[in-house]
């Protein structure tokens, strides 16, 4: 059975710095709606949004005050439904953002719950006593701290595995599993094309063992929520499962399991970092380990699941700042990670602006971040003795507001992004980095991203065809083979800034897509420049 979703490419929004259309300096959904034209040219068939729902933005929308009701900076239910109507006009369907491991502590079940321990919500949390006067235990939080509050009126401690203002919900719970069905059934029917599901492994967690990820409950959940909301209709999940491996993948997105189409792993993002550290320590990628790990997705999923394949999101540094070269070889580099990436086989996900090689946003102090995952950690490593210059150095690499600054829209006053001041600064760049300069320049980054997803939707070698990467190459190309019904393709890649020589052992015909102007010869050595990345037809 093939699905719409497997032929799919995603285009991830982050409203609130996508388009402002009230000149309130924050992004919004008729904003959204006023570049949907763009977002068609482009090609894409979805829009992963990130949360439009109401809340009181301690992260960004990811703590939710109502369900079923919209953020006010972003706009209105009828502006929502106007939006899901004139995507599916331009065949682009919406999939919302669900985050249910947690509301936020203003949501009104948490609301009552910490009204006492006899409140009828107060089992919709997780609470403990505390233990020898202190925390239950050393579960600590994503953003810094213990993941336990203490909560002075009842004597009790409530788990939040994020900020404080980001309280877990108790899965363990049946009413509250079926308030999450029904917010789900909520949204099916106003006609969007499904879900991503934030930090999902976490649901099955047992924190008095201190399980948080991948918890025995977790696929039970998962079943019992398709059968209650989706999984009778075409729409398309994606869990973000940090930590899974493919064998862990093939149990959320086997289809014959009825749990998701795929899920978001982490192990090619996590390369950077240093062995059993967190994200802020940095090392050098490996870029070996980075086709090898890629690789191994590639080939183990089989027909037991689906890949998605990204580089970015909202909570990833720019990928072209990252690992490529945002200065000297900007366009290149850009254009060489969207060629490995989207000759994939796998579901492709575009974050807002990488398709225009939009870069980091480095800064110098910490009064410049808006993010509270930086801040927390800036103030947890000013106290462990770490100098600032070097958390400094950890929020310019890593630091989720690289990619959450607005979008780049023109060479007008804040990037064309709003006619307010920004909620967050603007890259300084933008006036050479922009969609309108983009869309004037046919050798952009903008078309090389048009022209993959072309490919994808012409060619069923680029959906369906087996991967088999070719391991006699130096060690900086990444070089692979597509193959489908008798047809092959390949895809070299050079991830240096250095020229490298790739050797063709069968001849080639059509070049597909190529980000140097250069001919390529038919066969034999061909010297690859920096950066360089093709995909071509094999005869
Ligand atoms: C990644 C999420 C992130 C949220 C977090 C809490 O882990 O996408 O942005 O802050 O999950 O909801």
């Amino acid at each position: 059975m093939t699905s719409w979703w497997q032929k799919a490419v995603v285009y991830q929004i982050y409203p609130r710095s996508f388009q402002d259309s009230n000149g309130d300096g924050i992004g919004d959904i008729p904003g959204i709606i006023s570049r949907l034209d763009y977002l068609q040219l482009l090609g894409i068939t979805a829009i992963w949004l990130s949360p439009v729902y109401k809340s009181p933005n301690d992260d960004n929308g990811y703590d939710i005050s109502d369900y079923e009701d919209i953020m006010d900076e972003f706009g209105s239910m009828a502006d929502m439904e106007e939006l899901i109507q004139e995507a599916n006009k331009r065949d682009i369907k919406i999939v919302m953002d669900l985050v249910v491991n947690h509301t936020s502590d203003e949501h009104a079940w948490f609301v009552e719950a910490k009204k006492g321990k006899e409140n009828p919500y107060r089992d919709y949390y997780v609470w403990r006593d505390p233990v020898n006067g202190d925390v239950p235990n050393d579960l600590h939080s994503a953003f810094s701290g213990s993941a336990w509050e203490y909560d002075e009126a009842s004597g009790q401690y409530y788990l939040h595995l994020f900020s404080k203002k980001q309280p877990d919900l108790n899965w363990e719970n049946k009413k509250v599993r079926q308030e999450v069905y029904d917010m789900m059934n909520f949204w099916l029917e106003k006609g969007i094309g499904g879900f991503r599901m934030d930090v999902i492994d976490l649901i099955g967690k047992l924190p008095d063992q201190s399980i948080t990820g991948n918890g025995p409950m977790l696929h039970t959940y998962l079943q019992e929520m398709n059968q209650a909301t989706f999984g009778s209709q075409d729409v398309m999940t994606v869990g973000e499962t940090w930590g899974a491996t493919p064998e862990i993948a093939k149990l959320y997105s086997d289809p014959i399991r009825n749990e998701l189409s795929m899920v978001f792993q982490f192990e090619h993002i996590g390369l950077d970092q240093q062995e059993g550290k967190d994200k802020w320590d940095l090392k050098p990628l490996s870029i070996g380990q980075l086709k090898q790990i890629l690789s191994k997705w590639q080939t183990s999923l089989g027909r037991e699941g689906w890949n998605s394949l990204f580089w970015n999101n909202h909570d990833l540094p720019r990928i072209v700042s990252r690992w490529g070269n945002d200065k000297e070889y900007r366009v290149e580099s850009a254009k060489m990670f969207a060629i490995v990436l989207h000759m994939m086989k796998g579901t492709p996900y575009i974050y807002q602006g990488e398709e225009i090689g939009m870069t980091n946003c480095p800064i110098s102090t910490i009064d410049e971040v808006d993010d509270i995952e930086s801040i927390n950690m800036y103030n947890e490593r000013l106290d462990q003795g770490y100098t600032k210059e070097a958390i400094i150095e950890s929020i310019n690499a890593k630091g989720r507001d690289n990619a959450r600054t607005p979008m780049q829209w023109d060479n007008s006053a804040h990037a064309g992004f709003t006619t307010g001041t920004p909620w967050l600064h603007v890259n300084p760049n933008y006036p050479e980095i922009n969609v309108k300069q983009s869309l004037a320049d046919e050798d952009s980054v903008f078309y090389t991203y048009k022209k993959l997803i072309e490919l994808r939707k012409e060619h069923a070698i680029v959906v369906w065809g087996e991967y088999e990467l070719i391991e006699e190459t130096a060690e900086e190309v990444f070089a692979y083979y597509r193959e489908f019904s008798g047809e092959k393709w390949l895809v070299v890649a050079n991830f240096s800034e250095s020229n490298q020589t790739f050797t063709l052992e069968e001849e080639i015909g059509e070049v597909l897509v190529h980000n140097y102007h250069t001919s390529l010869p038919k066969s034999g050595e061909v010297l690859l420049k920096p950066y360089e990345a093709f995909a071509t037809k094999i005869l």
